[in-house]
């Protein structure tokens, strides 16, 4: 399944960099967005997850966060996760920069996190910004309002709004720098986080995509491990024993 080559590498790595999508929390049970089973059959995230659709219609997007946190709360990390952060304690520079907003990567034991796409069951007032962990808000007409009078938000980036600054920082310093970069479950195609592995590449990093089909990422790959991440890395983590030094 691995080559010998990935195997060397990984042993010898210093930095190693981890970009996660969607596909890493599928075996979770998290519906990814542009599955079969997408999100939502009726509407495609970009419909749903943009600061127009919540203007213009906050119910609904509310219904839809409200569907996805309840998911997500019903559910835990799979090995997938857990593996990468067996991969935290072996390596002295460890980054995994996730799309996802379930959060799972801290709950499965990583620290160095940077969840470039916010984080779902955090809310933030449209007004005052203030952030809301859990549910002191008060709630008017169904919608969840800041103990100023604004409205609440998910603490999400939504498609045409601008990541955070120093996170891109902190995922472009670390694609710059790593010698191995691994691009998992994700289906390449949303902008910039697509970027971070191309940046990667162009920077020496040994490049190995990790999803259950190819993507549009999957032809500038060293190598393209075809299938699924839950059985994939765990079993690279013990082959190359990267257990906890
Ligand atoms: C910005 C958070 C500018 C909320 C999300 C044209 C060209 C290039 C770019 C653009 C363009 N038009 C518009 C843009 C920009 C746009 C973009 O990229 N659009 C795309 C659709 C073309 N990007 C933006 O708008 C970004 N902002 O550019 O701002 C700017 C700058 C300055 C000032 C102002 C503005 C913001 C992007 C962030 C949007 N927010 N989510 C929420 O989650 O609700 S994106 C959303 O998609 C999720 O975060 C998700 O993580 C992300 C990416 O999807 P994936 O994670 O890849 O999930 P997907 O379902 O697609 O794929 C799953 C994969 O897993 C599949 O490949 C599948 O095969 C695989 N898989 C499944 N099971 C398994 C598996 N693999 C392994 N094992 C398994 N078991
Ligand atoms: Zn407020």
């Amino acid at each position: 399944m691995f080559s010998q080559e990935l195997i060397t590498r990984l042993k010898k790595a210093r930095s190693v960099v981890v970009l996660t999508g969607a596909g890493i929390s599928a075996e979770s049970g998290i519906p990814t967005f542009r599955g079969q089973e997408g999100l939502w059959k009726k509407y495609r995230a970009e419909e749903l997850a943009n600061v127009e659709a919540f203007h213009q219609n906050p119910h609904l997007v509310w219904e839809w966060y409200e569907y996805r946190r309840s998911i997500i709360q019903s559910k835990a990390p799979n090995p997938a996760h857990f593996a990468l952060a067996h991969m935290e304690q072996y390596y002295t520079d460890f980054v995994v920069i996730t799309q996802n907003v379930d959060g799972f990567h801290r709950a499965a034991g990583n620290r160095k996190v940077l969840e470039i796409h916010g984080n779902i069951l955090r809310s933030r007032c449209v007004e005052c910004h203030k952030i809301y962990n859990s549910k002191p808000y008060i709630m008017k007409d169904h919608l969840p309002q800041c103990e100023c009078g604004g409205l609440l938000r998910p603490d999400v980036v939504w498609f045409g709004e601008a990541l955070s600054e120093d996170l891109l920082k902190q995922s472009y310093q670390a694609a710059q720098s790593c010698e191995v970069f691994f691009s998992i479950g994700t289906s390449s195609i949303v902008q910039p986080a697509a970027s971070f592995p191309v940046v990667a590449k162009n920077h020496g990093a040994y490049l190995v995509e990790i999803n259950v089909e190819t993507t549009p990422l999957s032809s500038i790959a060293d190598e393209v491990l075809l299938g699924k991440v839950g059985e994939i890395l765990p079993e690279l983590v013990e082959k190359a024993e990267l257990l906890d030094k």
